[in-house]
């Protein structure tokens, strides 16, 4: 392989900042060769040739699955880990009690240790990359710098990377450092520091997911919430979907779930036929993270920073999310998927008569040794080959926000859908979120945790902070979106979930579309606006007669207990907590 024909010329940038740090990090990592990258389809093949050649990737079913491919991340780095993710601010309250704390100082030290000298024998690639519509006034730049071809490959396909990333950045002079390494893959020397006051993320030891695509949750969730602090905008872990109504006037909606928790299916969600037939459709602008701002018009417009998927396999069927089987039939790189006897991918939940040989492992399938396909078993794939993608998604001004959206996995108490009275009390909504934690990180799955804005293990800075700033938007403007409240994991006496969920919560939708029209019921509670049962469409729906009880109802002393909770954990956010929240929290626990 000739690694020079695809770097760039000798002068690789006309940015000397760029250049400087480059060189800085080959010194200190002591590569074998430096590649910049170009974004190119022949750069990416050689990548993919690389990685067959040293086992990295191995080919799937050309017939079924053209151009895919499979990787097998080490069985010890499969998700992210939150308990070595690391924010280096000077003062210790800046980063909060929602983030693990460490000096810059002490930082920079413990990582430059474990990078030096780490990409001895490597290739060191420099990947330029645009967070955003390349020509977006909300688009940020950034340049990760890795020894990994999966992470760059990975980068190619989730984000706007290569020359024309490059040329914004040395227009603008500016852009997010992002230094990785896989080292040894060893959990022991294994962390993800963030230095959001120089605008710089650290990561070394693992080759997965958000630990390791640094322009994903390092760069757009906590380098650029802290950015957007500074600069009057928000940056979310939210999926961005458009409502086409039967009348064509489409409205954007953005929805916060935490992680594994159904951000992916509902923004590519196809509604039930009934609506198809009407002239409702569901187009996808983003499945993850949303920037947005508010415009002249008072509205808050969002942009999605990515431009392709990182989605959970598992689950993912022709029943679930049909438009996601499309967006994967080609091109694709999965992760740790299970593979049938002819090459193909495979996970729990594909549904078809399929059968998984090896497990993600490699070994011979064995049920006795758990699933065939990782839970946190993943694709990776350009947004452009998804069939509902929104041309909308590469406006660079973005798309209007009618509603926002919060939810989390809640077997118990929290019905379907309800509606903040106004902005502060959505904010307060938001704050006070809670799901059973998932396979997306290390550690126990199944456990509720605060996950406030599903933003706990993604905000850069101080929660208390983060609730003022959110808080702010309502002096600037009066124009700001409705925010609902939803719960697809209610579960009844028997374990299993009592709402169809999927293609079915475009019920839910079409509800919060005419709340938003002003031309839809719901009955005044403590936590907000409630429909019932009637003022959904649940046409075609079996609902069990505990479904219809359960989903629309308000069980005040489960809130009562609920709220002691909720001000308990507003509580651990002392000064930083703006007053007003903590007031209407308690306000509303006395009702
Ligand atoms: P991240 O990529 O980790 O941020 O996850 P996500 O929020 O995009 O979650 P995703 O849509 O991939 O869904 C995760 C899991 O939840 C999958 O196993 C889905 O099958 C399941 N799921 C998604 N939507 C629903 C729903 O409406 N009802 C039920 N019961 N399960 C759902
Ligand atoms: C999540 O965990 O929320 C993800 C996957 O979207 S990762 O990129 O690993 O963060
Ligand atoms: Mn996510």
């Amino acid at each position: 392989m000739n690694q020079t024909a695809l770097a760039s010329p000798t002068q690789p940038t006309t940015l000397d900042s760029l250049r400087q740090w480059v060189e800085q990090v080959a010194a200190l990592t002591q590569p074998d060769a430096v590649q910049w990258c170009d974004g190119s389809e022949a750069e990416y093949e050689v990548l993919i040739s690389r990685m067959l050649a040293d086992g990295t990737m191995q080919k799937l079913n050309e017939a079924t699955h053209p151009g895919s491919y499979l990787h097998r991340s080490d069985p010890d780095d499969v998700a992210r880990v939150e308990h070595l993710t690391f924010v280096c601010t000077p003062k210790r309250d800046d980063a909060g009690p929602n983030n693990h704390w460490m000096s810059p100082v002490d930082g920079h030290a413990q990582m430059d240790a474990l990078f030096k000298g780490c990409m001895r024998g490597r290739t060191m690639y420099v990947v330029p990359y645009c967070m955003g519509p390349i020509d977006s006034p909300l688009a940020r730049c950034g340049v990760e710098i890795t020894d990994s071809a999966y992470v760059v490959a990975n980068m190619r396909l989730m984000t706007r990377m290569g020359a024309a990333a490059l040329e914004r950045i040395e227009r603008e002079g500016s852009f997010v450092k992002g230094l990785h390494s896989i080292g040894e893959l060893d959990p022991q020397r294994r962390f993800i520091m963030h230095f959001p006051e120089e605008l710089s993320i650290k990561s070394y030891g693992s080759g997965y997911g958000g630990n390791a695509l640094l322009g994903k949750k390092c760069h757009a969730l906590r380098i650029a919430s802290h950015q957007a602090r500074k600069e009057g905008w928000l940056a979310e872990h939210m999926l961005i979907l458009g409502i086409e109504t039967p009348e064509g006037e489409t409205h954007y909606v953005a929805a916060a779930f935490p992680s594994a928790c159904g951000k992916t299916n509902l923004a590519m969600l196809i509604p039930p036929e009934a609506y198809r037939e009407k002239g409702w459709k569901v187009w996808t602008v983003g499945d993850d993270i949303c920037w947005m701002r508010p415009g002249q018009d008072g509205r808050l417009y969002a942009i999605n920073p990515e431009a392709g998927f990182f989605g959970v396999a598992p689950g993912t069927s022709t029943e679930s999310n049909p438009n996601a089987m499309a967006t994967i039939q080609k091109n694709t790189i999965f992760t740790n998927v299970a593979l049938t006897a002819d090459n193909q991918p495979w996970w729990e939940g594909i549904g078809g008569d399929s059968h998984p040989l090896l497990d993600w492992h490699g070994r011979v399938f064995d049920p006795a040794n758990g699933p065939a396909a990782h839970p946190n078993s993943r694709f990776t794939v350009s947004a452009k080959q998804c069939p509902s993608y929104s041309p909308e998604s590469e406006n660079p001004q973005g798309v209007p926000l009618s509603a926002i959206i919060f939810g989390g996995r809640r077997p118990s108490l929290v019905p379907l859908v309800f509606e903040a009275r106004d902005w502060e009390h959505g904010v307060l909504i938001g704050a006070s979120m809670g799901s059973e934690t998932t396979a997306a990180a290390t550690g126990a799955v199944g456990v509720m945790r605060r996950d406030p804005m599903a933003m706990k293990p993604f905000c850069g800075y101080n929660f208390g902070d983060y609730f003022r700033h959110w808080l702010s938007f309502a002096d600037e403007t009066d124009n700001l979106p409705r925010v609902y409240h939803v719960n697809w994991f209610r579960k009844g006496s028997d374990g299993s979930f009592l709402w169809p969920g999927f293609g079915d919560n475009m019920r839910v939708l079409e509800w919060i579309i005419n709340r938003v029209n002003g031309d839809a019921s719901a009955i005044a509670t403590p936590i907000g606006s409630l429909p019932q049962a009637e003022d959904l469409n649940l046409n075609g729906l079996a609902l069990s007669e505990e479904a219809v009880k359960t989903l629309f109802d308000f069980d005040r002393e489960g809130w009562a207990r609920e709220f002691e909770s909720i001000g308990e954990y507003l509580d651990e956010y002392g000064d930083r907590l703006p007053a007003e929240l903590r007031s209407l929290q308690q306000a509303i626990a006395e009702q």
